[in-house]
């Protein structure tokens, strides 16, 4: 199985139906519409919507209604990394490659544009429960799940204590509620709502969600490790800000070849709970495995 082409065709799926939806949901003022397009088509990997819609692959076969729930996760996604770059908060100037957005719209449309991606984000998934009636217990659960980890229980409530750590150094419990909640909250959104809305079973959906909090912690010690000894051109992200702002991380907590073997165990117990699944789920055990390796 060639992973890193498949990646990029449903890439491009979600691209199509991202384009779409944008046009769907908003024209004007040009402004808005511009930076909302600017940032969702600054090159993203699409690793959210592709999880929820691979999940999803694995209990039904009819991928429409999942589609709306893959786009309204990119849209959250999108908005908390224009907010995270803003000077009051990472400061940073360059994302995914790109200037960040507040770099070339200015502070006050960067902020409001975020605040649009993320309301539309809702817009969709109550649009697709309308055009879906007959399955609103589906669509409802998923859309919960999506805004209980897009809230203060989720990537909010990491975003702060994440600020409020910075130069302060900490405790493997600090370090663990940042990832689990900054990072992992919206991954394992993405892989339960995918498995919701393909209606799986109890069983299923407890060994998705182990799945999901390894993975999730797994792509955070990473994008760490990265931030550490990555490649700038390659990641299209200023490196080494961790270290400068005394940020918590794992490398910094417990040394760059600890954090590294901690990210490969994370990543071979995540493949180990997708072996209940068997061939169904051989296309998610790629992209952990690939994710792991990753140098972007
Ligand atoms: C609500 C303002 C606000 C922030 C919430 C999600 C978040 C906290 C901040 C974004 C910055 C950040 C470093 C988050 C950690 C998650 C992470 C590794 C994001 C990058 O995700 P990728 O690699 O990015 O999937 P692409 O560019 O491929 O979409």
């Amino acid at each position: 199985m060639n992973i890193e082409s498949l990646l990029k065709e449903e890439a491009k799926n979600v691209d199509s139906f991202l384009k779409d939806i944008l046009k769907q949901h908003i024209s004007y003022p040009d402004i808005l519409y511009n930076s909302m397009e600017y940032s969702l088509f600054a090159g993203g990997k699409r690793l959210r919507p592709i999880l929820l819609l691979w999940t999803f692959d694995m209990f039904d076969d009819d991928r429409q209604p999942a589609y709306y729930y893959a786009a309204a996760l990119e849209f959250i996604h999108t908005y908390s990394l224009i907010h995270d770059d803003l000077p009051s908060m990472d400061n940073d100037d360059f994302r995914r490659g790109k200037p960040t957005n507040h770099k070339v719209f200015g502070e006050a449309v960067a902020i409001l544009t975020g605040d649009a991606l993320l309301n539309t984000a809702y817009e969709i998934m109550t649009n697709a429960a309308i055009k879906y009636s007959d399955q609103p217990k589906r669509h409802l659960t998923a859309q919960h799940e999506i805004a209980k980890a897009s809230g203060a229980l989720g990537i909010i409530g990491g975003q702060i204590i994440d600020i409020l750590s910075e130069n302060k150094g900490g405790n493997p419990e600090i370090l663990n509620y940042i990832h689990t909640h900054k990072t992992g909250a919206l991954i394992k959104a993405s892989v339960r709502a995918g498995a919701i809305l393909g209606n799986c079973d109890k069983i299923s959906l407890s060994v998705l969600d182990k799945y999901s909090e390894y993975l999730g912690l797994a792509f955070q010690i990473i994008d760490d490790i990265l931030d550490e000894v990555g490649n700038a051109e390659k990641l299209g992200k200023t490196v080494g800000k961790d270290v400068k702002s005394k940020k918590l991380t794992y490398p910094s907590l417990f040394g760059l070849q600890a954090a590294k073997d901690k990210a490969a165990e994370l990543t071979q117990k995540a493949v180990e709970q997708l072996q209940y699944f068997g061939d169904k789920a051989e296309i998610l055990e790629a992209l952990t495995q690939y994710l792991c390796k990753r140098e972007f």
